[in-house]
């Protein structure tokens, strides 16, 4: 008989996610449902707005990737009214950019998914003495892993531990037996997740230091930026310069060599050797380094291509086609099911609640519970297709579209960690190589961001210019859009202004294409595809579960562009091995 798990919330994500998944009698998933369970209305609230305002209210969609929001909801109106500002803004917001990513991805290795590849508990086992020796095997030059450092790190979380308080180390699964770090490697592991905390402090700075603060920037405004002084002041670019200096520093001798360290051990572990789900990959052009230069270019691979790359075969990358993206809600809770191009998007709610049905609960007693309706909406998240077809957004596509493009940056770095691990090129297509992309995305704009610093040093002293002046005609009808990678993929805002104000606003965020939910056709969102195959060695403890969707680092915020009126109902955590005949 086929049982039911649902993992609701999904912790360690930012916003509410709630998995189910089937698995048949040998624990192997059969089915999944990826369901967000709360809702805002972000683009409604844009309705009527001027459109100078647009970038201060979708910068609130989330709070992590605020600045792509922000970017994106000022980009998209400059594109209505083919604004194109000055060199020196689009390189200020190639910085801040880099602020945003060499925060967001070593907070996502450390803090969000480091626990499901790393146990806090084996940690306190390690001899520190063997683990400093340890560390030498994946760098020359590791952080924070003197035998001093380790014997410290030890200390620190034994007594947390002794005091019970566990804060983020709590309600985890210790002891599963899909870990595969020895001891010594968890607490390499351990004291570079206490260091990464530090690191978020000073990446934080960096972004402050053209946008005021961080989260929620101020800085950009349609036709430019407006942090003048700090463009003019030598002491706050060399401010910028120190703090990128020392996150990259903390990529490349902590972020990189744990990551290579985590790939030779889960190598051979099929619940993250596997995965890819969804192997259509779409990426867009980002980090503009100079007048003319991106580090990493856009394409769209359709899965076929994508294996064919894997497998040593002839394969092509297309252009994006704009026109293409739609988004769908037969699956999701709003009125209009059919795809509409973003440009006439609709959101309008109508929820269908979970249904009741009869389960079996962890007692083994038939008892009723709320499930997700297969057959009818089940999530907050739309579904967004291309071509018809769902897209897998976020550094894997990013790094394998731009290593098939043959981007020399990239392919430099992608070939150093296969060399590094020994993995195959096929690694890379799984959850596992999903995780390993969003470091190697951090390396390479660690390693190659500074470029964009020095062309705008070298631009300022030739040009002041920071601001593109412009008209909105109010009897004019005007329609742009911004599209850019945020952390987790390609993320696209689209606007219509009418009589002077926001006609219509839509936002198709990357959390969106990774979860969502399925379509007309009954084809899988990412999330869901990714999930299938999985088998799960303890029904009670479903780690295998929690790995896979967040090696997606899952921002329902995001995804949703949502809050909740009436109050928070999903607080309970229930992990449910209740075998629900289906
Ligand atoms: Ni809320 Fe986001 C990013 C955007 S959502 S974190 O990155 O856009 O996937
Ligand atoms: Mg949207």
């Amino acid at each position: 008989m086929s049982k039911r798990i649902i993992v609701d919330p999904i912790t360690r994500i930012e916003g509410h996610l709630r998995v189910e998944v089937i698995v048949d009698d040998n624990n192997v998933v059969t089915e999944a449902y990826s369901s967000a369970t709360l809702w805002r209305g972000l683009e409604t609230i844009l309705k009527g707005r001027d459109p100078r305002d647009a970038g201060f209210f979708t910068q609130r969609i989330c709070g992590v990737c605020t600045y792509s929001h922000y970017r994106a909801g000022i980009s998209a109106v400059e594109d209505a009214l083919k604004i194109d500002p000055p060199l020196n803004a689009k390189l200020t917001r190639t910085l801040m950019n880099i602020a945003l990513f060499l925060h967001d991805h070593p907070v996502h290795f450390y803090h969000l998914h480091g626990l499901d590849w790393v146990d806090v508990v084996s940690a306190l086992k390690a001899d520190p003495h063997k683990a400093a020796q340890e560390a030498f095997k994946y760098t020359d030059n590791p952080m924070a892993c003197g035998a001093d450092d380790l014997v410290a790190t030890q200390k620190r979380v034994a007594e947390f531990v002794k005091k019970g308080h566990l804060g983020p180390f709590a309600n985890a699964y210790w002891g599963h037996s899909t870990y595969k770090l020895t001891p010594e490697q968890n607490l390499i592991a351990v004291s570079h997740y206490l260091k990464a905390l530090e690191l978020q402090r000073t990446a934080a700075q960096m972004m402050a230091i053209f946008g005021a603060k961080q989260p929620h920037p101020q800085s950009l405004t349609v036709g430019g930026v407006t942090c003048i002084m700090d463009l003019q002041s030598p002491a706050r670019l060399g401010e910028y310069m120190t703090k990128f200096k020392e996150v990259a520093e903390f990529v490349n001798r902590a972020y990189y060599p744990d990551v290579v360290m985590a790939g030779l051990a889960y190598a051979n572990e099929p619940s993250v050797n596997a995965g890819l789900g969804v192997a259509n990959l779409v990426t867009y052009k980002e980090f503009q380094l100079n007048a003319t230069e991106f580090l990493f270019d856009s394409g769209v691979m359709m899965a076929e291509d994508v294996i064919a790359l894997v497998s040593g075969k002839p394969f092509t990358v297309q252009p994006l086609d704009e026109g293409k993206i739609t988004e769908e809600a037969t699956h999701a809770w709003y009125k209009d099911d059919a795809p509409y191009h973003p440009y006439e998007g609709r959101q309008e709610p109508k929820y269908t609640d979970l249904k009741e049905a009869q389960t079996v609960n962890d007692k083994g007693e038939l008892a009723s519970s709320k499930v997700v309706d297969e057959a009818g909406k089940y999530t907050w998240i739309k579904a967004p297709r291309y071509d018809g077809k769902p897209l897998q957004v976020g550094p894997l596509a990013n790094i394998v579209i731009n290593y098939a493009l043959g981007n020399k940056r990239v392919k430099a770095v992608v070939d150093k960690f296969l060399k590094d691990t020994g993995l195959p090129i096929t690694a890379v297509a799984s959850t596992l190589g999903r995780t390993a992309c969003r470091m190697l995305e951090a390396k390479i704009i660690a390693d190659n961001g500074l470029e964009a610093f020095t062309a705008l040093v070298n631009n300022l002293k030739v040009d002041d210019s920071t601001y593109t002046s412009y008209k909105i005609d109010p009897t004019k009808e005007y329609k742009g859009r911004y599209m850019g990678n945020a952390p987790r993929g390609v993320l696209s805002h689209w606007v219509r202004i009418k009589n002077g104000v926001i006609e219509n606003w839509q936002a198709v965020v990357p959390s969106t294409w990774n979860a969502s939910p399925k379509d007309a056709k009954g084809v899988r969102g990412p999330y869901e595809e990714s999930l299938i195959g999985l088998k799960i060695a303890d029904l009670s403890q479903p780690l295998e579960i929690i790995r896979v969707v967040h090696s997606f680092d899952p921002c329902i915020a995001c995804a949703v562009h949502v809050m909740d009126k009436k109050g928070n109902e999903m607080s309970s955590y229930k992990v449910n091995v209740n075998g629900a005949s289906c």
